[in-house]
């Protein structure tokens, strides 16, 4: 069963692209110890030859799911470590599928090296996001959860627990953000991770447009077409951070890019705000 999943080669570049963003987000200190998760609807990519046999690992769900009965998710497992996953997928993430009532899911490949095995605590939360994204018709099917640091570091600073602060400072620090994420990204306070309180206020930023959503004093979500692309995003916005705390900690006050500077931005790239 394993290896006819692996066979398929939309599967292979799916799980291809997982290790090595999973690589990336370890090199650039994202993913201490088992920090960040990510999930992956491949419902399409799975060849619908594959059937459950009825002994794969069953696990129940507190929440219910109806919209996302039977379809089929790569998830990364609890406590499992980006920097493995980049090494060995199967041991570290699985394959799962929702049953038909959308209140919990079988494993139906990896977590090889534990029958104990379980996807990320915050599945459930992921759930939440890909339930909006299919009821939106949204054309996103990766969840990305990580530790980018110094987004969090500019959550930490008053001034930035807004989002419009947060969005011009982005903007002003590098063009390729207003090009990226040409609506910004959003802002969630602080809450304790794994609730459903803070997977509810997530998809409502999602709803609002915005691809990335800031944890305060935690870490991001991005969702994307690919694997990739939702690390791109991420590696972006933090890109304008990074320069910001870099002026900061030089004693400076950057100038950043003005505003007839971001709006010709706009205009040069069509960009819809
Ligand atoms: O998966 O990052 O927020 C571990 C976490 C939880
Ligand atoms: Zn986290």
């Amino acid at each position: 069963l394993c290896d006819s999943i692996i066979a398929g080669s939309e599967m292979k570049t799916i799980l291809d692209e997982a290790a090595e963003a999973s690589s990336y987000l370890w090199e650039n200190g994202w993913a201490e110890r088992n920090a960040g998760n990510l999930s992956v609807d491949i419902s399409d990519a799975l060849s619908s030859s594959i059937i459950l046999s009825g002994d794969e690992r069953f696990r129940p769900l507190a929440g219910s799911y109806p919209s996302l009965a039977g379809r089929s998710y790569l998830v990364t497992g609890t406590g499992r470590r980006f920097r493995d996953l980049a090494k060995d997928a199967g041991q570290n993430s699985c394959i799962l599928r929702m049953t038909d009532g959308g209140d919990g899911f079988n494993i139906v490949w990896g977590g090889l090296d534990n029958p104990d095995f379980n996807p990320t605590s915050e599945w459930p939360a992921h759930l939440r996001v890909h339930e909006f994204l299919r009821a939106s018709g949204a054309p996103e099917n990766v969840v990305l959860h990580t530790h980018p640091t110094e987004m969090i570091a500019l959550t930490h600073m008053p001034e930035y627990k807004n989002e419009q602060t947060l969005c011009q400072a982005l903007w002003s620090m590098h063009p390729e953000v207003k090009v990226t994420l040409p609506i910004g990204i959003g802002f969630a306070r602080y809450m304790v991770p794994g609730t459903e309180e803070l997977a509810m206020e997530t998809v409502e930023a999602f709803r609002r447009g915005f691809k990335i959503v800031l944890w305060e004093m935690h870490g991001c979500v991005a969702i994307a077409g690919s694997v990739m692309s939702a690390f791109d995003l991420i590696d972006t916005a933090n890109k304008s951070a990074k320069i910001l705390l870099m002026c900061r900690a030089a004693g400076l006050t950057p100038q950043g890019l003005e505003k007839h500077q971001q709006d010709e931005l706009v205009a040069a790239f069509g960009l819809k705000e």
